[in-house]
Formats: C-alpha cells, structure tokens, sequence
C-alpha cells in the first residue's frame, strides 16, 4: 500500500519500529538461570555506573567513602543528589524515570521506598519476561568473560543460556593484558611459552576452542584503547594475527572491536573512571584489508570517529557498523550519527545495541532510541517520498527488521532466534 502523506510516513514508521521485535545485540545481561550477576531492581538502576560518574560531581564526598556505602545507601545518595535536589535531565537520569513510567510506576511519589516496594516480591525470570515484552526485545545477546571467576565457574559447572539469551566470548584480559591473563592460561592448564611460538599460538588456540565449545559464542569481541594499533609488534598484534583472526574465521563467527576506551583514566571511580579517545582507524582499515574472509562488528566511542568508520564499511562489506555506544548513546548523538549512517550506508549497518548492565535498562535504552529513529525515519522515507517514489507499508517494515535484526543475522550467517 502506497503512503501517499508525510503523515502517513510518520505513522507507518512509528507503528513499524514499535512492533518489531529487536535483537540487542550487546548488552551485560545474563539468562536467568546464571543467578545473581544478572542485576535488576531499583537500586540497581540508581547505582549504575554512568549515575556514580554524575553523582560524584554533586558531592564532596571521596570516591573511597562513597564506596563504603552499602548499595541501598549508594542509592539513596545518587537519589537524593540527582533526582530530589536537581531536575534529573541526564540521559541515565531520565533512563530511571522512563524505566519507571514503562513499567507503570508512577514516579511522582518521588520515594524510593514506594518503587522499592513494586519491585519486591518480582522474580528474575517473571522480571526478564516482563521488561522483554515491554521493550520488544525477543533476543538478548551477553556479555561473557572467561576471566571472571564468577562466571568461569557457572560455566564450568555446564550451565547454558535460556533460549533467547546468546553467548559472546569476550577477550579484554587475552588481548589488552597478556603478561598476567598468560599466568592464569598456565594455572588453568594451557602451556604458554615466554617465546611466542608455535607452541604458545596452538595453546592459546586451545583456550579459544575449549570456550567456544563451551559458549556457542556468536561472536568474539575485545574493547580497545584509542591507541589501538593493527599490526602492531606487540602481544596484542600477534595473538590477533595469529589466534583470533584464524579462530573466529574457522567458526565463521565475527571478531567485535569497541574501539575507543581509555580505560580507568580516575580508577577510583572503578566502571564510571573510564574515558574516551579519538582513534587512528587506519588500524581497522588494514584488518579489514588484510582479512577479507573473516567478519568485523565494529563500534567506536568517539563522535569524532563515526564519519571515518561509515565511509570505511562502504569500502568493506565485511565490515557491519552497529550501536551508538556508551558517552555516544545520547539523543543529539544518535540521531546525527543514525542520519550519517543512513545517508552512507543506506539501511546496511545496526543502528543500536542497549548495552544494559541492569535488566530494565533494556526498556529505557529502547524505547530513547526509538523516538530518535522514528524522527530520522520519517524524514528519510518523507525524502524519498516526496522525488515521487512509492514508497509502501511494506518497504518500511522490512528496512525496519533489517535495522533491529535481520542485518544481524544475515551477517551471522545463521539464526539462533527463538
Ligand atoms: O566494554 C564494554 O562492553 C563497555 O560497554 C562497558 O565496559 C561499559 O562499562 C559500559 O557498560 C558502557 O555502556
Ligand atoms: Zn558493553
């Protein structure tokens, strides 16, 4: 059916993007049955680490002493310093009350112990089932680290992700810090050498193997410092070169880089000390290149970054583009960087991904994210339009699904959705 009004555009776009279900495809959730690191509930909400960053410029309280704090007083204290003695207008701030407000909370009580209350008495798995629905998120990809004692040992112990939870083999020790993480490879019965040698390569190959037989990882993902340098005569240059690109070839799975983090620039704020850089994509650009048969998800932090990395995937097609990640997952930025894209790259990249530590971040990140899409929509489809191009119903629901999920997929080359 032909739209034949702007108006028309802007209702068709709002009801397409609000009933398609999403794959979020980077998040910090676990399935349910991974028990307690999967976070939730409002003091959770209230302690995230984007709140702890904000908060700490309202108080003279040191980093330390606020640390000190149990979660429920941490809370009380980001409460009281961002949302009772200020307007909260922040991203993250606003997050907690479009949280609230999804999930028919109303928040002009203003008191924490009124939201506590709605929160009690949930269960994880009812509370993962609920804020799915709500954000018409049908898949969530994890987050997992072999390196976390916490979660090594869940997995040890043979458990598996419920169905619409997928693993992600995540690699920051093994690449970023191969001095330590090669004490820890030993202990755990892997025999790296001092030399890097054929040797060292096949057992940190082994370490890879065992993991992916264990995960099922749709894709293998590292975050890297603006300093990130491919190839390089390091560590890190060689295990890429001689472990991850041949491994995540072989399983025909992507290699993510999330490119940009300086990480711990005030460690005392631990999570929320991270900073961000501009990086040299040259890096990505002889990856790409070099390894024409592997697969690259690619995110970047910085602003300054996002015009080099859409003209680049225009160059690569083994290159998909995807989020608008962390200090870039602001309104401003996701919809000057969404247009970028669109206007580059036409529908063939992956507009967002949540990157929810806390379960009902799902539906706060969503649903911000989709206001700004249906914008930048409408006026791309009012674009076309308007040349005198019929512009259908249908075309808009399948450029919809392409953006929250089938781009990723295809790219996967396979389809564990359920
Ligand atoms: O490296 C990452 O996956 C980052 O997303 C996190 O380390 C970061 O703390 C975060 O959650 C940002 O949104
Ligand atoms: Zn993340």
């Amino acid at each position: 059916m032909t739209i034949t009004t702007e108006k028309g555009i802007r209702k068709t776009v709002e009801e397409a993007i609000d009933n398609q279900p999403i794959t979020d495809i980077h998040t910090h959730l676990f399935s349910p049955n991974f028990g307690d690191i999967l976070l939730w509930d409002i003091d959770e909400l209230l302690t995230y680490h984007y709140l702890v960053a904000e908060v700490m410029r309202w108080t003279d309280m040191d980093a330390a002493s606020f640390w000190r704090l149990n979660k429920k007083e941490q809370a009380e204290l980001i409460w009281q310093k961002l949302f009772i003695e200020r307007t909260p207008v922040s991203e993250a701030a606003r997050g907690v009350l479009t949280t609230l407000q999804e999930m028919g909370i109303d928040p002009k009580t203003k008191n924490l112990d009124t939201y506590r209350a709605e929160f009690a008495g949930r269960t994880a798995e009812a509370q993962v089932q609920a804020v799915m629905e709500q954000a018409n998120v049908s898949n969530i990809v994890m987050t997992n680290d072999p390196f976390d004692e916490q979660e090594r040992a869940i997995w040890l112990d043979g458990m598996k992700p419920q169905d619409n939870f997928h693993a992600v083999l995540r690699i920051d020790p093994l690449l970023n810090d191969f001095e330590n993480t090669k004490e820890s490879l030993r202990a755990w019965g892997y025999d790296i050498q001092e030399k890097w040698n054929e040797q060292s390569i096949a057992e940190v190959n082994r370490f890879l193997e065992d993991w992916i037989g264990m995960m099922s990882p749709l894709y293998m993902a590292v975050s890297l410092p603006p300093s990130f340098a491919y190839p390089e005569d390091s560590d890190r240059g060689r295990i890429i070169r001689d472990c991850i690109l041949p491994v995540t070839k072989k399983h025909n799975i992507p290699f993510a880089l999330m490119i940009g983090v300086k990480k711990r620039v005030n460690p005392d704020l631990i999570d929320a000390g991270d900073f961000v850089g501009k990086a040299d994509i040259s890096a990505l650009e002889n990856l790409l290149a070099e390894n024409q048969e592997n697969k690259f998800l690619v995110t970047m932090l910085s602003r300054e970054n996002q015009h080099e990395l859409a003209v680049l995937a225009r160059k690569f097609r083994h290159l998909m583009v995807f989020g608008c990640w962390w200090f870039m997952n602001n309104p401003v930025i996701v919809n000057e960087v969404t247009r970028m894209r669109m206007e580059l790259l036409n529908t063939s990249f992956i507009p967002q991904h949540s990157d929810a530590r806390v379960l009902e971040q799902v539906v706060y990140k969503w649903k911000h994210t989709k206001t700004v899409l249906k914008d930048v929509l409408t006026e791309k489809y009012e674009d076309v339009r308007s040349t005198g191009w019929p512009v259908t119903k249908e075309d808009i629901e399948k450029d919809v699904a392409a953006l929250f999920q089938e781009n990723f997929w295809n790219f996967l080359e396979k389809d564990f959705r359920r």
